[in-house]
């Protein structure tokens, strides 16, 4: 733990100086981001502070598990009033209080019991903003938020920021840090911190500690990335002994997927494709396979790589899918003998890197013909790189460049087949998040006044 007793305890000053705290992880939320939020939520709510916490993004629906799911909201409420103080010297008493609004303007009807009300009675102010802290999880940078950061700059820049993170890039916005690299996750900078202050540590529920667990176990990849270290699994090891439910963990971050998912998974293993001269395995997904199996095109994510396990010995495999939107998607990954960027953009000005790529169709008359067109423009393509790399082998400096390029794009392709694994379970459901506007302070007041 490389967290200085000094730094930890501004963090723990920050909370214990504040009340209505806003706790934030990044857009394109993963698990580790929004379990480090709930995990706050919780442990600040239980000692006795007013917590929101946003999800800014659609609600990822596969990690509706989490403890406090239901607690995520998906806007940042920003309702700062604006209050009218009447000093009610002279004895004077109210009686009602109206509001009319015409002509785009408010009319403030105060009516006293007695006395007179006169402009010299009058102020104005702003009222107090909703939140006094910020408290950002596993947030590298603002930017980072998206929307939800340029849709509130005011607020950034006004209410103080504690920023808990574990990247090594984090940008250190903010005024108090808690930034870990050597941890794997933002969850195990929390523990950290929780652990270390003897009032928050007792109150490390099963519940906090299964969040905790969550943003481990994924970030690790199961422990199996390269950041997983001793105090990673000691971590993990005290977690199990607070209760953390592991295999609840488990069973929903790797062995569930949708209905709609298997489903359309299974049609298209069932429409392998290949032409075994030329090295091809493909499978196609029809706008009718989609609405047949109520799934939608993002869901074929994944398949491309269940291809290539089922059927490793060709050089190209494609999956193509009629989008939603209109004309087809093409998704390719290569082995090492073709480029399949090139391929990609040669054909249907696509692109990607040497070993993944991808190209669309907009127009066509017939979407399974189309695939079959595309498969012999492909081939072409593979034909045409393969002459070229046989007369290269054949003339030694031309190789040689070759195989410069040839490498640079490999270490591209590392990069790429990585960005494309994460298990980042975004899906597209929005519940919940629109009414829960309607339950604002404002309004509140706003209904008492006309009730009276
Ligand atoms: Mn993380």
């Amino acid at each position: 733990m490389s967290l200085s007793p000094k730094e930890l305890s501004a963090a723990t000053d920050a909370i214990n100086r504040h009340q209505r705290l806003l706790v934030i992880p990044h857009a394109n939320v993963d698990p580790d981001g929004l379990s480090s939020a709930l995990a706050c939520y919780q442990m600040f709510k239980s000692i006795g502070k007013d917590v929101t916490v946003i999800c800014p993004d659609t609600l990822p629906e596969s990690l509706r598990f989490l403890p406090g799911f239901e607690k995520l909201e998906g806007e940042i409420a920003e309702d700062q009033n604006f209050v009218v103080t009447i000093n009610l010297d002279d004895g004077v008493e109210v009686d009602k209080l109206r509001y009319t609004v015409d002509d785009g303007k408010v009319n403030i009807i105060v009516v006293p019991k007695n006395g007179k009300i006169t402009t010299r009675q009058i102020t104005f102010a702003e009222g107090e903003r909703q939140y006094d802290l910020i408290v950002m999880v596993d947030t590298a940078d603002l930017a980072l938020l998206s929307t939800l950061y340029t849709d509130h700059i005011d607020l950034f820049s006004q209410i103080p920021i504690l920023n808990v993170d574990h990247h090594i890039s984090n940008t250190r916005y903010g005024q108090t840090h808690l930034i870990d690299p050597t941890a794997a996750s933002a969850t195990e900078v929390l523990y950290g911190w929780f652990m270390q202050v003897p009032d928050w540590q007792s109150k490390i529920t099963p519940d906090i500690a299964t969040l905790l667990l969550t943003g481990l176990i994924t970030d690790t990849r199961s422990f199996q990335n390269p950041n997983t270290t001793p105090r990673s699994l000691e971590v993990a090891a005290e977690l199990l002994e607070r209760g953390a439910r592991q295999q609840e963990i488990i069973q929903h971050i790797y062995k569930t997927k949708p209905l709609s998912t298997l489903k359309i998974w299974g049609r298209a293993l069932n429409r392998i494709q290949m032409d075994t001269e030329a090295g091809i395995v493909w499978s196609s997904i029809s706008r009718e396979d989609l609405q047949e199996m109520e799934a939608s095109s993002k869901e074929t994510h994944g398949i491309l790589d269940e291809l290539i396990s089922t059927i490793p010995n060709a050089d190209i495999h494609v999956l193509f899918t009629e989008v939603e939107e209109g004309g087809l998607k093409a998704s390719m990954r290569s082995s090492a003998s073709i480029d399949c960027s090139r391929l990609a953009g040669e054909a249907y000005g696509g692109g990607g890197h040497a070993r993944a790529s991808g190209f669309r169709v907009k127009n066509y008359g017939n979407f399974q013909l189309q695939v079959l067109e595309s498969i012999k423009t492909l081939k072409e393509g593979m034909e045409r790189q393969r002459k070229e790399s046989e007369q290269a082998t054949m003339v030694p400096p031309a190789a040689q460049s070759k195989k410069g390029t040839e490498v640079t794009k490999a270490t591209e392709v590392t990069k790429e087949t990585k960005k494309e694994i994460p298990k980042k379970p975004s899906k597209d459901i929005v519940e919940g998040i629109t009414g829960k506007s309607d339950a604002s302070p404002s309004k509140d007041v706003v209904q008492k006044i006309t009730e009276e």
